[in-house]
């Protein structure tokens, strides 16, 4: 990724999705006219999902997701069908692409060479898509191979299939009704392909890219006051995603925007002619920060804007509320105490000791999931600095499980843990994180983030705004 491109997290998310042959690879080239896919009539050519990313006017920076047939086959087939479903979780937008030649059971027509058993596939595709309220857009390809009277054979079997209609097209109503018919489309000759694209931008959903990280905290002329990060983690010599993205909004709102580390903290307040009317900090130095602010300043975290960016603000609180009802706040409190020691290397067993209680459940079992898979550093937060604030709070009573990257718990196996803490998730789109909350309501676990967990474990998450 060159340094202007748009990071694939921050593009919406068109998943294709079709049998085998139906020409999902041939649209993508199609529409981003290059030859980005391979494209052979052997079934089975798309193997694993392909990412390709572009500028689609009029939508904007979107990544197309180029899936394997979900009518594939045998042992390796069905591990390659697997792959495709998994796409559904990080979907904005779907393309359920038909094949016009093998479309819909008509046993006496001779445009069925397939049984019909694609079109009843068809068909719980963009259901199973459609119960996840995911906008789906269908697609009749191969246009260019039907006479007149097939066409219209063809567009009415479609229009007679519910499964042809995408009636949770979230936009205006002229769009739905335009989107909700199948679109006959030549990924060969390009018929159709500037309706498709029109019918993209149309139902694209609206929360898919909530391009406002800072909600209503900032507005023009106002100074904001940002704490960076210092740890290890920070990347040499550039700024991580959420702090590029927050400076870049700032300054579009016409705000003042002044930059420090936390051992800076004071001298850059110092430095300024009047009190910041906000300051966004690092979430690791979030007790030191509370404690020096003005009193009239807001304060609020990256990892908390990037969570109501990614994800959902108020569950993630109502995760934190948990955490809270498992532990009492007595707990509570000595995390907060001991909130400064948690940034060093020492374990306070005495505290965790006496934070033991017998009234208390035995296990508190938490999953820590991250969206990066880089190897844990020294002073990871999922795996170092989060498990010793837990065994703060819970004493020797917390089990703690970690995975990352695409490695996250069916919903049985989440019903396992009594919590879930996720990271801020820079390098997931949003669906992808509300896709991994559905799940979580699902099991009725609760969920939090990073960000939230450590608001709340340094006793200030009613102290923060919240975008
Ligand atoms: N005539 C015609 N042929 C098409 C069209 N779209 C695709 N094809 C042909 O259909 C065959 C399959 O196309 P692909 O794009 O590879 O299909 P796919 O859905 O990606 O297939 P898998 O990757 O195997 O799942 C190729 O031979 C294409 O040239 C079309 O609109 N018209
Ligand atoms: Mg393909």
């Amino acid at each position: 990724m060159g340094l202007n491109d748009t990071p694939r997290a921050n593009r919406i998310h068109i998943g294709l999705f079709g049998c085998r042959n139906a020409g999902k690879s041939s649209l993508i080239n199609a529409l981003t006219g290059q030859n980005l896919a391979i494209v052979s009539d052997t079934p089975g050519t798309t193997a694993d999902p392909v990412f390709k990313s572009m500028e689609l006017h009029p939508v904007g920076p979107v990544v197309f997701i180029d899936t394997a047939g979900f009518d594939d086959e045998g042992e390796l087939g069905q591990l390659r069908v697997k792959k495709t479903a998994e796409i559904i979780d990080r979907t904005d937008l779907a393309i359920v692409v038909i094949d016009g030649t093998a479309p819909d059971p008509q046993p006496e027509s001779d445009l069925n060479p397939s049984s019909g058993i694609s079109a009843d596939l068809n068909q719980q595709w963009v259901r199973q898509l459609q119960d996840r309220k995911i906008p789906v857009i269908t697609v009749i390809n191969k246009w260019d191979r039907l006479t007149e009277p097939q066409r219209d054979a063809v567009m009415q079997a479609c229009n007679a299939s519910a499964g042809c209609s995408a009636s949770n097209i979230s936009s205006a109503n002229a769009a739905s009704a335009r989107a909700s018919r199948p679109i006959p489309v030549s990924a060969v000759t390009g018929e159709g392909i500037e309706a498709l694209r029109q019918a993209i931008a149309d139902a694209v959903p609206e929360d898919a890219m909530r391009e406002r990280i800072l909600g209503d905290l900032a507005g023009s002329g106002d100074l904001a006051l940002l704490v960076m990060p210092q740890d290890i983690q920070a990347p040499k010599g550039r700024l991580i995603l959420p702090q590029v993205q927050t400076i870049r909004e700032l300054l579009d709102r016409r705000c003042t925007v002044v930059s420090t580390t936390a051992d800076g903290f004071s001298r850059a307040l110092d430095a300024l002619s009047r009190d910041p009317d906000l300051i966004i900090t690092d979430s690791q130095c979030f007790g030191m920060v509370y404690e020096k602010k003005p009193a009239g300043t807001k304060l609020t975290s990256f990892s908390i804007l990037l969570a109501a960016a990614k994800g959902d603000i108020h569950v993630f609180t109502e995760g934190a509320a948990a955490i809270e009802a498992a532990a009492g706040s007595a707990f509570r409190n000595k995390a907060a105490a001991s909130s400064a020691a948690a940034d060093s290397a020492t374990v306070d067993s005495a505290a965790a000791d006496s934070a033991a209680d017998p009234a208390e459940p035995e296990l508190f079992r938490v999953l820590i999931a991250e969206a990066c898979t880089h190897v844990p550093l020294n002073e990871d937060i999922g795996t170092v600095k989060i498990p010793r604030l837990l065994n703060k709070i819970f004493g020797d009573r917390v089990r703690i499980t970690n995975v990352r990257g695409n490695d996250f718990p069916s919903v049985s196996e989440l019903k396992e843990y009594d919590l879930i803490i996720h990271c801020g998730a820079c390098m997931f789109n949003r669906q992808h994180v509300m896709s991994r909350i559905a799940s979580a309501r699902e099991a009725g676990v609760p969920i939090t983030n990073y960000g939230i967990f450590l608001a709340w474990a340094n006793g200030i998450l009613d102290k923060v705004v919240l975008p």
